[in-house]
């Protein structure tokens, strides 16, 4: 009996040193967030002009995923998607509020950072994580296991910098230059914070380690030798159509009815266009050299071979097209986004034109890692196509922005339905900036129809808090409600 005892335990200790040397084995995952960082950057080709070396260089050695859309056009409902794995339809956060474990439904959801915590997996945050950053300060422990500076803006100028908006003149809109230091900004702290658990991270622990920087959210505040980097003249506009909205429905409007961007007419008529498209760019650029500074010293740590590299952003930005500034819409500069993965298990050089989505991070880093599955994702993983960029996918990626509105972005199509039924269809094959709806046009109905079937199948209403940014429709008196006022059909849309 006593031997028995004794190989049993044995038996025990070897499976649990095997255990924790297959845990040490595991790949370290590197988790890069940006913050409303649209398509204008190099992989991605969104602008000609952008400078992103190091994103570049990453992507060489990784995989690009070209057609990455966020499942909800706005800092909370998307990071909230990409943390749970549940898509904003089914847990009803919408807007700026509720942190999602204030819902009683998903309180004790586990986190993909906590997934990896039960792996036993060492995490670690800084800066733009959550919409919250990491979590309210006094639960932070719970979502990770250390956690570094908050990041955000940093030096700020006296005073703002452009003129009062008409739209609520809210202190975030502001961009543009004033002298101060690099080293002053959060997202400089951020990285460097970064920089220092890479140098000191155990060799016997994996970790997952979480950097979210904060630009180029506004306000774009950046320093002379960055904005000089881009031409002070009307060639780094984007370019625009005047009529690009006659033909998208008034229902589109809803979507931003009063945000505190303002519109691009303001933009012209106060010279500020050109200003804040340029400190957009040097913004990307100056987080391309922070992103650099960690993947430096991830190479210089030891742990780059066996470390997942992934760099994403929580939604686009419309810079003047559509006739708008901000985020907010189901059209492309607002959904695509930079989803680049590099390491183990990833094509060196794999540029992946399929569908993905934001949500697909969550299963896609569980393959990666080797950890066990799990049956509670709404996403699918990518490992298929980080293999072999020409593997088929059949599923598109789906934005939602507030019940009833969804866009459905397959290969070449995007098909947008909101909560009033009305339609838009685009052909990004050859209309890159979707400026003519093809909705109305018979020769598209069954290709219209082969979409609309993948219209999210849970449509949730707002969660119970939701605030900041909540839409709601009511067909039987087609009123809208923005923000708790009621919008009429006969009302101007606000300029
Ligand atoms: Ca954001
Ligand atoms: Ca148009």
């Amino acid at each position: 009996m006593k031997t028995l005892c004794r190989l049993l335990l044995l038996v025990a200790a070897s499976a649990a040193s095997f255990a924790a040397a297959e845990s040490a084995r595991r790949p370290n995952v590197l988790f890069i967030a940006i913050d409303d960082q649209n398509d204008w950057v190099g992989p991605l080709g969104g602008h000609r002009l952008a400078q992103t070396p190091n994103l570049d260089r990453l992507a060489q050695r990784g995989t690009v995923m070209l057609n990455a859309h966020c499942q909800a056009p706005l800092c909370n409902p998307s990071r909230t998607s990409v943390m749970t794995g549940l898509r904003p339809t089914t847990t009803g956060i919408y807007g700026l509020a509720p942190w999602f474990r204030d819902v009683a439904t998903w309180s004790d959801r586990v986190s993909l950072p906590q997934h990896f915590r039960t792996q036993g997996y060492r995490t670690l945050a800084a800066g733009k994580i959550y919409h919250s950053g990491f979590g309210p300060r006094e639960r932070q422990a719970k979502e990770f296991d250390i956690w570094g500076p908050d990041g955000g803006v940093g030096a700020q100028p006296p005073a703002k910098l452009i003129p009062a908006t008409p739209m609520g003149n809210h202190p975030l809109m502001d961009w543009g230059v004033f002298p101060h230091r690099d080293e002053h900004k959060g997202d400089y702290h951020v990285a460097s914070w970064a920089v220092e658990q890479l140098q000191t991270a155990p060799k016997d622990q994996p970790f997952f380690l979480a950097a979210g920087f904060f630009l180029p959210h506004v306000p774009c505040y950046i320093t002379q030798k960055w904005i000089d980097r881009f031409p002070d003249d009307d060639t780094v506009l984007p370019v625009i159509r005047r009529d690009d909205r006659e033909d998208t429905p008034r229902f589109s409007w809803y979507l931003h009815w009063r945000l505190p961007e303002p519109r691009l007419r303001w933009m012209e008529e106060n010279r500020q266009w050109r200003n804040l498209v340029r400190s957009y760019l040097a913004s990307t650029t100056f987080i391309d050299a922070q992103i650099g500074r960690v993947l430096q010293a991830l190479e210089a740590s030891g742990h780059a071979d066996n470390t997942i590299v992934v760099v994403w952003s929580d939604h686009g930005y419309h810079l003047g097209e559509k006739l708008i500034t901000g985020k907010n819409t189901l059209w492309e500069r607002s959904t695509r986004v930079p989803l680049i993965f590099a390491g183990p298990g990833v094509n060196q050089g794999g540029r992946v034109s399929q569908p993905a989505e934001l949500l697909d991070l969550y299963p896609t880093l569980l393959e990666l890692c080797g950890l066990p599955a799990r049956r509670d994702l709404e996403g699918v993983s990518l490992v298929p196509q980080l293999q072999n960029p020409r593997e088929p996918r059949e599923r598109p990626a789906i934005t939602s922005h507030n019940q009833g509105n969804h866009s459905v972005r397959s290969e070449r199509w995007r098909y947008i339905r909101y909560a009033d039924g009305a339609e838009e269809f685009y052909d990004l094959a050859n209309d890159p900036n979707e400026w003519t709806n093809l909705a109305a046009r018979p020769e598209h109905g069954s290709r219209m129809a082969g979409h609309r079937q993948w219209l999210p199948k849970i449509d949730q209403p707002p969660a119970p808090g939701s605030a900041n940014r909540v839409l709601t429709y009511n067909p039987a008196t087609d009123e809208a409600v923005w923000e708790g006022a009621g919008v009429r059909r006969s009302d101007p849309i606000p300029e």
